[in-house]
């Protein structure tokens, strides 16, 4: 019996899309923090779905150890940004690119300035998704989910979170940070990657 779910993230622009779109399933769905989980987790997998099971197997582990796992999803976001002219950077460094705690006006004009004289159709980019989760009985799901977009060339908006002043989607005529939340999930990888995962839950729930 699924009763809630618990999300390994510790970042609280990720928390608040997560909540939107997992809201339907009528599960309490809340972060690590809220559950009273607090653990430094090394991040070393080469690719977003490892990445993002590192996290859920080691928020399941102190769940177990605080006899709370019963009932209990844990589910982990692994994201980035993939740049085709810089060869897919920053992608599953993106949270640690020019280190943790540079501010993303920094990064952002970095990444602008990388581009400089870069004309429109070299700018092609992603963001790309990938949800982990591990069942009460330990089995392990994941799903993916990516929008496609392009490197503005200067930072537009001040919703969502990260990278998203500069990411340009061409089908919108505007970047994901000018979008509103609720525009934003329904096509956004993370909104792509949860209503996957939704999906496997629902049919193992059936
Ligand atoms: P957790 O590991 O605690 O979930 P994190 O921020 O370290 O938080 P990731 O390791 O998955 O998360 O790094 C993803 C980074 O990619 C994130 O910090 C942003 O810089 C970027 N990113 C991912 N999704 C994004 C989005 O929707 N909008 C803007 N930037 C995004």
């Amino acid at each position: 019996m699924i009763e809630k779910i618990v999300f390994a993230t510790g970042n609280v622009g990720k928390i608040k899309e997560i909540q939107a779109i997992l809201a339907d399933l009528d599960l309490e769905v809340v972060s690590m923090k809220e559950a009273g989980v607090s653990v430094d987790i090394e991040e070393n997998g080469s690719t977003y779905e490892e990445n993002a099971l590192i996290k859920t197997r080691a928020v399941a582990a102190c769940l177990e150890k605080m006899g709370q796992r019963e009932g209990t999803v844990v589910m982990a976001d692994d994201s980035g940004l993939e740049i085709d002219y810089l060869n897919r950077e920053p992608g599953v460094y993106s949270a640690r690119y020019m280190g943790e705690d540079t501010s993303y006006r920094i990064k952002n004009a970095n990444l602008i300035s990388r581009l400089e004289g870069v004309e429109d159709d070299r700018r092609t980019a992603r963001f790309v998704c990938a949800i982990a989760a591990v069942l009460p009985d330990g089995r392990e799901l994941t799903s993916r989910g990516v929008i496609e977009g392009r490197i503005g060339y200067e930072e537009k908006g001040s919703n969502g979170f990260g990278y998203d002043p500069i990411f340009y989607v061409p089908e919108f005529g505007c970047t994901t940070a000018e979008l509103n939340a609720e525009e934003k999930n329904r096509v956004s990888h993370r909104g792509n990657a949860l209503q996957e995962m939704k999906r496997q839950l629902q049919r193992i729930m059936e």
